[in-house]
């Protein structure tokens, strides 16, 4: 991650928490139109795929194809909601400045667009993916005060525990990468799906990935790749049983997962209670992300 120096030569104005101008009138018809290819994209695939509060969250929103949303005005509506905001980054904040912004109910999202050429994937997330891919779940109560729980954790772990590890794979298998059982069946709620077109398919239909209930001490237990789809997705049956399960104090916990095993993406444990077995097994090289 470049330093902030490093970072203010691009964005004079970046402060020390590394917010920064979103500058929205600058954005070329160009960019205003990638936007509107991903995100008519993702509404073709994602009804009966996203979790119904994903797609109430658009809704309440406002958020549409047209453009790029202005995040002061996205912020308006959001704050009304939930009391979340939406602040301009460069991109990838350091771990502390991130879990600042959460613990206070700020969400960092990218300023940029990602470039013609990476309309399949991107490293580094973009006004697409944290917008599209995490705002609307801000505009749920629960989720709301779940992400904010992250945050304060996220100081707590850095601060007092040394346990960023464990929490982060917590971030990602749920945050990121979550599934939830819902009546209908299985529903999308994590961002890096919603905000991925060949990823929403395959995390709901695809015979590939383990789907395992989610359970806390095992997600934390759990290394995940970032370069190719999940080998194992966690399932939860709730916003709330998420919040309660989540909602407590790590200290012990952090001790005892200090001690004991680390798993791989794909391994399947007895204990695990698995929805869906996954046929793949993961060679590396073998597999392109799109
Ligand atoms: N910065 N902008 C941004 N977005 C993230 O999702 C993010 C970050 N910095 C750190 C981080 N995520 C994670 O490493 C933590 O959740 C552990
Ligand atoms: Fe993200």
């Amino acid at each position: 991650m470049p330093t902030l120096d490093a970072l203010r030569r691009l964005h004079p104005d970046i402060g020390s928490d590394y917010t920064i101008p979103q500058c929205w009138g600058r954005y070329a018809a160009a960019e205003h139109a990638i936007w509107r290819t991903l995100f008519e994209r993702q509404l073709k695939i994602l009804p009966g795929r996203a979790c119904q509060e994903f797609l109430d969250g658009l809704g309440k929103l406002n958020l549409v194809s047209d453009q790029i949303p202005d995040f002061e005005e996205l912020s308006e509506q959001l704050q009304a909601l939930t009391g979340w905001r939406v602040v301009a980054v460069p991109s990838l904040v350091p771990d502390d400045v991130f879990f600042e912004h959460l613990a206070n109910r700020r969400f960092p999202a990218g300023q940029f667009i990602r470039k013609p050429e990476q309309l399949g994937y991107i490293e580094e997330p973009d006004v697409f993916h944290d917008v599209f891919g995490h705002v609307p779940m801000l505009a749920h109560p629960v989720f709301a005060d779940y992400m904010q729980a992250y945050g304060k954790g996220g100081q707590r772990a850095l601060a007092e525990f040394g346990a960023l590890k464990n929490l982060a794979r917590l971030y990602w298998y749920t945050v990121e990468f979550g599934l939830i059982e819902q009546k209908d069946g299985l529903r999308i709620y994590g961002s890096g799906i919603v905000s991925s077109s060949a990823e929403s398919v395959y995390a709901v239909e695809s015979p590939s990935p383990n789907r395992i209930g989610f359970e806390l001490e095992r997600v934390m237990r759990t290394d995940y790749r970032i370069d190719d789809f999940q080998e194992s997705y966690f399932v939860i049956s709730s916003f709330e049983e998420l919040f309660a399960e989540t909602y407590k104090d790590f200290a012990a916990l952090y001790a005892k997962l200090a001690a004991g095993e680390t798993y791989k993406p794909g391994d399947v444990l007895p204990e695990d209670s698995v929805l869906t077995r996954g046929t793949h097994t993961y060679r590396a090289g073998s597999h392109t992300v799109i």
